[in-house]
């Protein structure tokens, strides 16, 4: 088709055709890279319809068979808004404007309580394994804007997507924040930094943290929550620092765990309220609450939020939850009236278990008494969005049945209890579950009573699955540590990668499980990490991979194999992002017509016509398109 295009161009028909013809005509270049993207694209659909999809914990087929219908907004007359280009108004203004401390304090004087919702990050986390795609964020991105338009924030990045997102959806995490903030410019972006260990499962150099910042801050986030997982503050602080000099809003976090209720705990209020103390030292925009796996009963927000509200009534509080127990909107209900300035929850379709709690049902809590600023009808039409997307991606859906009061025993976080439970499902043992719960409690108390996030309840969940697939008690792990071959996450905590916990390692179960082999460390890890060569890196990664932007960068540090595996399969697939989630999926159906946007303005139609028969010589088959009217074939390797 390029030489095609040559042939027939006016100025080659008319024979002057001298030597920078090419140079003067850049759309035939263009042309060849459309080409070019055209051709990587059908490998893939080629590839799909004979092998079936390949994308890593999708079971079957999407549910929903017919196509998205978009909402449609309503002005206060009743007639259509128009979302053609994004709202202007909104929280982020005061930030862009007047800067994170003003912007701090406005959130603090507002007189009711503002919502941040989460379905664009740990919603999906929670539910569909992070597994939802830019696409279908950023078609429903402009709506949003007007909808949630008095949201303290939108959280979309950071956590779990930014790994998910290169590993399992061949996806730039980037590339999703540079789209989506241009699509959303008002309302601000909050993103989850796992304090040292930046968006990875272990610590970094400290440079790569300020680095990772730097880019985020510069591509489109706005608001730092930055935890770390045993709340060890120098740990946090990394992140912290990170983010103030990147010049984002600082949501430095203490991580709730265990029931602060309950006397025998180990982590009870004069705990918290010490961490708290030594955050506000430490300086922050807002203090973070997280009750990552949703055990912070609703007395125990009152209790709590209510005594840092005393002891600190300018300092914005922003409180986190999950809705497994069921008790979710409670919760944030209780934080609300004792004093909480901003509270999580996600749209409807979204919501519930191992989720935040529904937006509405949250606001008919509140309802006359605390105001949200949001309006209902509006959020509600977004929300039949987000029940045609739940259906779009049931093939990730961990298929839970109701909430999980237990989660007040095994204290497992919402978007690992999703996961265990996946897993134990596969398996296909009807006890499986029941031993893992069992377990993580078990290996937890091994651990000595840990908070429990990301990494660490990594930590805590592998031990437990090491210990029912070796059919290991206690005892058993205690008494044979110095044989046993632990998880490596494990000895990544017992070596002091992880952080210092709070009150010590278990010894001599870390000694014995170590046996020397690693050395302790007693600081924090980023203090001898050696720094990272930016510089060598970047001429690294040109060398692979050719012209990089500074964020592939960032992503290779915090990925390196990761990374680049996504590199290699883009070389030969393309960038997928712009592909509907149904074919990114699924194989059309033969003589199905779907269109494809590879850049803007340019649409591809295509059309699956034919899958040929296998060669028993080569082993392949050839799989016929049509593209936009021509005739198109590729050659596929029959791997089933
Ligand atoms: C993450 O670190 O990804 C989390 O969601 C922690 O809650
Ligand atoms: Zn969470």
């Amino acid at each position: 088709p390029f030489l095609l295009a040559l042939l027939t161009h006016d100025t080659f028909v008319a024979g002057n055709c001298w030597t920078t013809f090419i140079d003067d005509t850049p759309e035939l270049f263009d042309m060849m890279v459309s080409q070019n993207r055209a051709q990587k694209l059908l490998a893939y659909l080629g590839d799909l319809a004979v092998n079936g999809s390949s994308i890593k914990g999708q079971i079957g087929e999407p549910k929903l068979k017919t196509p998205i219908i978009m909402p449609v907004l309503q002005d206060a007359s009743g007639n259509p808004l128009s979302t053609i280009v994004p709202c202007k108004k909104g929280w982020r203004n005061i930030y862009l404007e007047q800067g994170p401390e003003a912007f701090a304090k406005a959130v603090r004087d507002y007189k009711g309580t503002l919502i941040m919702d989460t379905t664009w990050r740990d919603a999906h986390q929670s539910l569909l394994a992070t597994r939802v795609r830019t696409v279908d964020f950023a078609n429903i991105a402009i709506p949003t804007s007007y909808a949630y338009s008095n949201a303290f924030s939108l959280e979309c990045w950071g956590g779990a997507t930014f790994d998910v997102a290169m590993r399992f959806l061949y996806e730039d995490p980037w590339d999703r924040l540079r789209k989506l903030r241009a699509l959303v410019p008002n309302i601000p972006f909050q993103m989850l930094l796992r304090g040292a260990n930046g968006v990875a499962y272990s610590s970094l150099p400290d440079n790569a943290i300020d680095h990772f910042c730097l880019q985020a801050k510069q591509n489109g986030v706005d608001i730092f929550r930055v935890f770390d997982a045993l709340n060890d503050l120098e740990q946090l602080k990394v992140g912290v620092d990170a983010a103030r000099k990147a010049g984002g809003i600082v949501e430095a976090t203490i991580c709730y765990s265990g029931d602060m209720l309950n006397p025998e705990k180990k982590y009870n209020l004069e705990y918290y309220l010490d961490v708290v103390d030594k955050i506000v030292a430490m300086g922050t925009h807002i203090l973070g609450i997280k009750d990552m796996a949703g055990t912070m009963k609703p007395q125990a927000a009152t209790i709590l939020i209510g005594t840092i509200r005393n002891k600190y009534p300018d300092l914005p509080i922003h409180v986190h939850t999950h809705d497994s127990a069921g008790t979710g909107v409670a919760s944030m209900a209780a934080a609300a009236a004792a004093g909480a300035d901003v509270v999580d929850v996600a749209t409807n379709s979204m919501s519930g278990m191992t989720s935040q709690p529904s937006v509405i049902a949250l606001l008919a809590t509140l309802q006359g008494t605390i105001d949200t600023g949001l309006n209902v009808d509006h959020i509600r039409e977004i929300d039949s969005y987000w029940a045609q997307i739940r259906l779009l991606y049931s093939v990730f859906e961990a298929d839970l049945k109701g909430p999980d009061p237990d989660v007040y025993v095994h204290e497992i976080p919402g978007g690992q209890l999703t996961n265990l439970l996946f897993q134990a499902q596969q398996l296909g043992l009807g006890t499986q579950w029941l031993e893992t719960k069992r377990a993580y409690v078990q290996a937890n108390k091994l651990l000595g009573d840990l908070v429990k996030v990301t990494p660490t309840s990594k930590v805590v969940g592998d031990l437990a699955q090491f210990m029912v697939s070796n059919k290991l008690s206690p005892d058993d792990v205690v008494e044979r540590a110095e044989t046993l071959d632990f998880p490596d996450s494990v000895l990544d905590f017992f070596q002091g990668l992880i952080g210092q916990p709070y009150g010590g390692f278990p010894e001599p179960l870390r000694t014995n499980a170590l046996r020397g082999r690693r050395e302790k460390l007693i600081e924090r890890p980023g203090k001898t990490l050696p720094p990272i060569d930016f510089a060598a890196v970047r001429k690294d990664l040109e060398k692979k991979f050719g012209l990089i932007k500074e964020t592939d960068v960032a992503s290779y540090v915090m990925y390196p194999k990761v990374y680049e595996d996504y590199q290699k399969f883009v070389k030969k697939f393309g960038d997928l992002s712009v592909l509907p989630t149904k074919f990114f999926l699924c194989r059309p159906e033969i003589g199905e017509e779907f269109n494809v946007e590879i850049e803007m303005g340019k649409v591809l139609i295509l059309k699956l016509l034919a899958i040929g028969p296998l060669s028993t010589h080569t082993g392949q088959r050839e799989v016929f398109f049509e593209l936009n009217g021509e005739i198109r074939q590729v050659t596929v390797d029959d791997k089933l």
